[in-house]
């Protein structure tokens, strides 16, 4: 990877890292309603993932969305009114946090739905492969969706058709307060794709450029027809399982610590700094990140609300 790709993938790590430090301000100061689930500590996943698609390739998302989003092309500054509610936000207002759609960009949305994705995803993989294109669809999911029974149907459509299709599963070790082991059977997430016949495998999920070499090798799979993929990433999510919840009553200063030091971001800071890019280059990114953030955040704040009569406009279901 050559040194200006390696920059833009740090440029959208830390667009992920500030944006959601903006939403808990946000969230903190009374701006927006509803919750929302920070992606903090997980950017290398979505990133990695999303630096092996193009722009006309198809993701779904999860209810801990906004870095999915923000890694696919999804624009901050339309976003962040969609958190806030403003009828400028991508979805007019009217999805929040954990219906962020931009069909633009491949962004098949977002999901409350623990697992809703699932359907979706594998539903975008059909319809390329019956038009003849040559685009993939990824399917992010947590560990916890993986006990969803559509998890296990789909397997099944994606292998039996050989659907051009990657599995993402986040392994955050948790769902909600409940730790990954206590309720998931087996040794690992990746091996549920072997009876299936699909290819899989588990990576340092807070490793950007791991995520990002086995996501391309799925890719090239899928698009030259032969079928799915399934990718596991371990990871950590760095707060609470939503912002309401300072997430440290289940889980062991010790263990947080531990993925603390794992941070995907200072970690790949290191790699750069390695690979010989100044210090002075990586703080100006984060410096234009922060300015590009804030003045998402104005725009939004002073963006309409939007009107009554729009209520039952652009609704589908
Ligand atoms: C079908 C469904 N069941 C339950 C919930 C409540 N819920 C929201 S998030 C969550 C945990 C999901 O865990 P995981 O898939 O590991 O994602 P993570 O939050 O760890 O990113 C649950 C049970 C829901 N939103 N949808
Ligand atoms: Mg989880």
């Amino acid at each position: 990877m050559d040194n200006d790709t390696r920059k833009q993938i740090l440029r959208s790590m830390i667009r992920i890292r500030r944006f959601e430090e903006s939403i808990w301000d946000v969230y903190t100061s009374g701006l927006m309603h509803g919750l929302a689930h920070l992606y903090i500590g997980e950017e290398a996943v979505a990133v990695g993932v999303c630096a092996a698609l193009r722009d006309d390739d198809f993701i779904t998302s999860t209810h801990r969305g906004h870095g999915h989003c923000v890694a696919k092309g999804g624009k901050l500054d339309e976003m962040m009114a969609e958190v806030m509610g403003r009828v400028t936000g991508i979805c007019r207002g009217k999805g929040g946090s954990m219906h962020i759609a931009d069909m633009s960009v491949g962004i098949l949305g977002a999901n409350g739905i623990v697992g809703g994705g699932f359907g979706i995803a594998t539903g975008a993989a059909l319809s390329a492969k019956l038009r003849k294109t040559d685009q993939v669809a990824a399917c992010f999911f947590g560990d916890g969706a993986s006990n969803q029974g559509i998890f296990f149907e789909v397997m099944n459509y994606a292998a039996i058709w050989d659907l051009p299709i990657i599995y993402v599963c986040e392994n955050n070790q948790y769902g909600e307060y409940t730790a990954t082991d206590a309720v998931t059977a087996g040794d690992t997430i990746a091996d549920r794709a072997k009876p299936f016949g699909i290819p899989s495998s588990v990576v340092d999920g807070n490793d950007v450029e791991a995520v990002y070499a086995v996501t391309e090798e799925a890719v090239k799979r899928s698009r030259s027809g032969e079928g799915p993929s399934m990718i596991e990433c371990m990871t950590y999510r760095h707060r609470g399982h939503h912002v309401g919840d300072p997430g440290d009553s289940y889980r062991s200063d010790e263990e947080r610590q531990e993925w603390q030091d794992k941070d995907p971001i200072t970690r790949y800071r290191a790699v750069l700094a390695d690979a010989g890019i100044e210090e002075d280059d990586l703080d100006r990114i984060d410096l234009e990140v922060k300015e590009e953030v804030a003045d998402a955040v104005e725009s939004a704040q002073g963006a309409p609300w939007p009107d009554v009569e729009e209520a039952d406009q652009h609704v589908y279901a």
